[in-house]
């Protein structure tokens, strides 16, 4: 037997004899043994240590606290246990907390330093982290590493956890525009991102099929492109509340406005936006993509993307660039007047020309972007701190071959093409999503430090808040672990062992994540 199978067997052994291994995703390194402490709810506290830079009033922590009390505990009162017979109580019956800065009011951002210990000893119980992001990542070890025994009583073993994430960019996409999704539900998402150490809401607002984004400047956006403009949007109250929820769990929210493709739903609330599409000599009624041969599209533009360049605070914007259908601009006389004057001969040319001067217009507003991965293969000269997503499948080169491709170039790329939550089958599919190697190409170490993640997507054709919440967990999980843990976490009987735990977990804490397999979880029936 290998050593690493050895070892495997071991933890395989030690999750079955109670030892608390279940966890998800699985740390970078792991230290855990037989000996146990006792946990009393009634009287258990999370503490800041002294000489940490955060104390009472860090908002993150202090209501981050109050989650995992809850989480672990309830918020009933439990009955005392008996201090008869030799029983190790956990230090103090204390988590202590120590970061090395605060930076309570700040946003995470992709640079944020998520490393964290945790030590839990005969003589400490104690997460210690540079950042805030750190310790909340640490909470949510430390709320899985406690266990409850048949009698009820509360229980951690002794354990050293040093954890850190592979990639800084773990994302999840929603899509509120093909269906809407009630702000409750985006919330109750961000949740669960966070105990799979998600932290990237990537915020799919709007689409062909709705606009559901009420913007202050062009309100008649949503009131004439929404599925209904006062039950389905997301006023400025509701994006700050989903900003501040994820802000809390550590998660960044990354909006998208996607042009100039999948923007039919802008043309209602602004006439003279899209391209008349023609048939013959006439106009056929129907709209193509944005118009990019009008100065007022960019005005526009300028406009919105202020706006929504101060609506949401992360450093970066999505600004989509994905399949633009090229017949409309074809068929319409005035862009072919508008190529001749510009002497484009290619489509991709004037595709180029509309998303270049939109980025220049973004970046005038000191936002990075993201971008689909079409706006690299068209060429289209772009800064070079771009992040390209790479979300095709195959064609027209495997999706590792893109990332070659895009790496080569000097630039950051995200990954995407593997990991479409919303494509089922029948049968354990998350782990094809789990056995992906996100840097398994031909490239330099500088070439693959330049991906920075990926994100697990799920587009809305089909899903909306009936069929949300089982499609996304717990298969969202294998992407996440994969994102966070080391290369070498890969076998997938002990993944096995542990997400279907970790859905159990996820139905204790409320979300109503399917099965895995055949079996059971005690929390089904409570
Ligand atoms: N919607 C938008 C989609 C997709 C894209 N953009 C998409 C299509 C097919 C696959 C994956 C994603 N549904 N706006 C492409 C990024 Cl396989």
């Amino acid at each position: 037997m290998a050593a690493s199978e050895l070892w495997f067997s071991l933890l395989l052994a030690a999750a079955f004899a109670g030892l608390a291994t279940a966890l998800w995703p699985w740390p970078q390194y792991i230290q855990s043994y037989h000996r146990r402490y006792t946990l009393y709810p009634n009287n258990f506290q999370f503490r800041y240590h002294v000489s940490s830079a955060a104390q009472p009033g860090c908002v993150v922590l202090d209501e981050a606290f109050q989650r995992y009390r809850n989480l672990l505990f309830g918020s009933g009162s439990w009955p005392r246990p008996n201090l008869s017979g030799k029983r190790r109580v956990l230090e103090k019956n204390m988590l202590i907390v120590s970061v090395t800065t605060a930076g309570c009011n700040d946003f995470p951002t992709l640079e944020s330093v998520e490393n964290y210990t945790l030590n839990i000893n005969d003589d400490q119980c104690l997460l210690q982290s540079q950042s805030i992001w750190g310790a909340l990542r640490g909470l949510e070890t430390f709320s899985q590493l406690v266990w409850r025994s048949a009698e009820g009583t509360f229980f951690i073993n002794k354990t050293k956890v040093e954890d850190y994430p592979r990639f800084p960019h773990r994302g999840l996409l929603l899509d509120t525009s093909r269906h809407y999704l009630p702000l409750s539900v985006i919330l109750d998402t961000l949740d669960a991102m966070a105990y799979s150490k998600l932290s990237v809401l990537h915020w799919h607002l709007v689409d062909d099929s709705s606009f559901p984004y009420e913007s202050l400047a062009f309100p008649e956006l949503s009131r004439k492109g929404s599925y209904n403009p006062v039950t389905h949007i997301y006023t400025a109250h509701d994006v700050k509340e989903v900003i501040e929820h994820a802000r809390l769990r550590g998660i960044r929210v990354l909006a998208e406005f996607d042009t100039p493709g999948h923007t039919l739903s802008w043309g209602p609330g602004i006439p003279g936006l899209l391209t008349p599409c023609y048939s013959g000599t006439e106009p056929s009624g129907t709209f193509g993509p944005v118009n990019p041969s009008l100065n007022n599209t960019y005005e526009f533009m300028s406009t919105f993307f202020l706006e929504i360049s101060s609506a949401f605070p992360d450093f970066y914007l999505h600004l989509g660039g994905d399949e633009v259908d090229f017949t409309c601009w074809r068929s319409n006389p005035d862009i072919q007047k508008f190529m001749k004057k510009k002497g484009f001969d290619d489509f991709k040319q004037l595709e180029s020309f509309y998303i270049q001067t939109l980025l220049n217009i973004v970046s005038a507003y000191d936002k990075g972007y993201v971008v689909w991965q079409e706006v690299f293969d068209n060429k289209v000269k772009v800064r070079p701190d771009t992040i390209i997503q790479v979300w095709r499948e195959e064609m027209p080169v495997g999706y590792m071959k893109e990332v070659e491709a895009i790496t080569k170039a000097g630039f950051r790329a995200l990954l995407s093409a593997p990991w479409y939550l919303n494509h089922i089958t029948y049968g354990p599919d998350w782990k094809d999503m789990y056995a992906v190697e996100p840097l398994a190409f031909d490239g330099t170490a500088k070439e693959k430090s330049l991906v920075i993640g990926g994100e697990a997507c799920m587009w809305g054709e089909y899903v909306d808040s009936t069929n949300l919440v089982p499609r996304l967990w717990p298969r969202a999980g294998a992407v996440a672990e994969r994102l966070w843990s080391s290369n070498s976490t890969r076998n997938v009987d002990f993944a096995f062992s542990r997400l279907s735990r970790f859905r159990c977990e996820l139905l204790r804490r409320g979300v109503q994540a399917q099965p895995l397999s055949i079996g059971y979880c005690e929390q089904e029936f409570e």
